[in-house]
């Protein structure tokens, strides 16, 4: 950077207050549109977790959060109406404190997205959010969620709406009425994007929680990765459930890495499976494994058909495949110190990351999200993974999730998260969790390297 000339530096600055032009990696804003209750919060909270997964830093801006804090009680619906000079103000002050952190969040915080989350109903709002973008040369996309399906709304409001902290001291049925009378509210202002004038923007328009879209001017690949998941999610209630293979030979002498068979443990856990598996009484259950021996031999015993995936394939962790800890401190300590000073970035010598992983399992979370009930036998890494995208753990806490042998976790995607159900199957296994020792420095003794590792055998 240093030998380019200082003109150039300066016009690759996204916020320069000069010409700004369009770099390829300025940052993105994104403006969800529509009435309330048409789950934009849904969106814009999944697609931070996804973005972030992959690792494009992505944050919320929510104005109705701002909103709730500017006017600590509300009344009730009129504040939402058109003609409410008053509250007018407090909203437009209130979107553009958003405007202001979104702005923060791109030059202090090395933001890349920002999901601006508000109604910005008319075209006059929407031509404020552009000009803003243009002044500090950001991008903007548009998200806008149309949905004319009564059930689809209600289901809506009942699910997030009446737990809002507006409605804390209303009963149910009064709720329901005052925010059926805020969306008519909007509803007098709301101007949808229009196909002719609004032809020169970005966006994509989403009906009915996806049963048509309609997208235009994608400009780069991040937008297109956007739409492509926008694209690919649905909300039909199901359940995703993530379990590693039964305990394998090489677990029992605990080496990592391999690809040896299940130890009688592991076929013991392999029919605990089954039966657990059974229980459930899962509709259309899809099993998927990796190419490896321990997730194929697991899977057999539930007797169902099973698709085997090599992008489940545990991390390859290269020169010290099939070591157990303290070979690879005997004949790695510098790399043994480095990977635990940075675990999610580091890469073993001629191996993966999980960094590596998370790249190479992102058509596995595509294609959980276009699916309804899997069963995922995976390996300790790989379910870590998958693990974060579903819970939103941020790079630093993943390579540290706690996923044990012999224990199925239940994933239950909600309104705005995912619920989790742990279920021991009660079949002993050894311990493969290996915590964050506190001296990470490169010079450390053997006995320091090895203080965290699990107790075996
Ligand atoms: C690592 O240990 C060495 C020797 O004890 C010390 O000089 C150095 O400052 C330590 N490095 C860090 C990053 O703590
Ligand atoms: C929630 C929100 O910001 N709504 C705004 C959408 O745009 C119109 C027009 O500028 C405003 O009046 C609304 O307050």
């Amino acid at each position: 950077m240093d030998t380019l000339p200082r003109d150039f530096r300066r016009r690759t600055r996204c916020d320069s207050a000069a010409s700004r032009p369009q770099f390829t990696n300025c940052p993105t804003v994104i403006v969800m549109v529509g009435l309330p209750a048409r789950g934009k919060t849904y969106i814009s909270k999944k697609l931070a977790r996804y973005l972030n997964w992959i690792g494009v830093t992505t944050q919320v801006f929510n104005v109705g959060q701002y909103r709730r804090e500017a006017v600590q009680t509300y009344r009730n619906y009129e504040f939402f109406c058109p003609d409410n000079e008053e509250a007018m103000k407090i909203r437009r002050a209130c979107a553009s404190n958003a405007l202001k952190d979104v702005a923060t969040y791109f030059t202090k915080h090395q933001g890349q997205v920002a999901v601006f989350d508000a109604t910005n109903t008319t075209r006059e709002r929407r031509g404020i959010i552009i000009s803003f973008a243009k002044e500090k040369g950001y991008k903007v996309f548009f998200i806008e969620s149309i949905c004319d399906d009564p059930e689809i709304i209600e289901a809506n409001i009942a699910e997030v709406k009446m737990s809002s902290p507006d409605y804390e001291n209303y009963d149910k049925e009064e709720a329901l009425v005052d925010f059926m009378k805020r969306i008519d509210c909007y509803k007098k202002s709301y101007v949808s994007l229009d196909e002719e004038k609004d032809k020169h923007i970005s966006y994509i328009k989403i009906f009915n929680v996806g049963s048509r879209y309609l997208v235009n001017r994608v400009q780069d690949h991040i937008q297109s990765r956007i739409v492509y998941y926008l694209m690919n999610i649905h909300v039909t209630p199901r359940s995703i459930y993530l379990s590693r293979h039964g305990e394998s030979e090489l677990n029992l002498l605990g080496k990592i890495g391999g690809d040896s068979d299940l130890s009688s443990q592991g076929q013991k856990y392999a029919t605990a499976l089954s039966e657990f598996i059974r229980g459930q009484a899962i509709k259309d259950l899809k099993v998927w494994t990796s190419h490896m021996k321990r997730t194929v031999q697991t899977a057999e015993a539930i007797g169902v058909t099973y698709e085997q995936w090599k992008a489940l394939n545990e991390i390859d962790a290269g020169v010290c495949e099939e070591m157990t800890y303290e070979q690879i401190q005997e004949n790695y300590p510098e790399e043994f110190a480095m990977r635990d000073k940075e675990k999610y970035r580091y890469r073993y010598p001629k191996g993966e990351s999980y960094e590596d992983l998370v790249h190479r399992l992102e058509p596995v979370i595509m294609e959980l999200e276009r699916q309804e009930n899997v069963l995922v036998i995976c390996h300790q890494a790989v379910m870590r993974c998958l693990l974060a995208y579903f819970l939103d753990k941020s790079a630093d806490n993943l390579p540290y999730l706690k996923c044990p042998l012999h224990t199925v976790l239940k994933l239950i995607p909600l309104a705005y998260g995912c619920k989790v159900e742990s279920f021991y199957l009660n079949v002993k296994a050894v311990n493969t969790h290996r915590d964050k020792p506190s001296d990470v420095n490169i010079t450390r003794n053997t006995e320091e390297a090895l203080r965290t590792v699990p107790y075996h055998l």
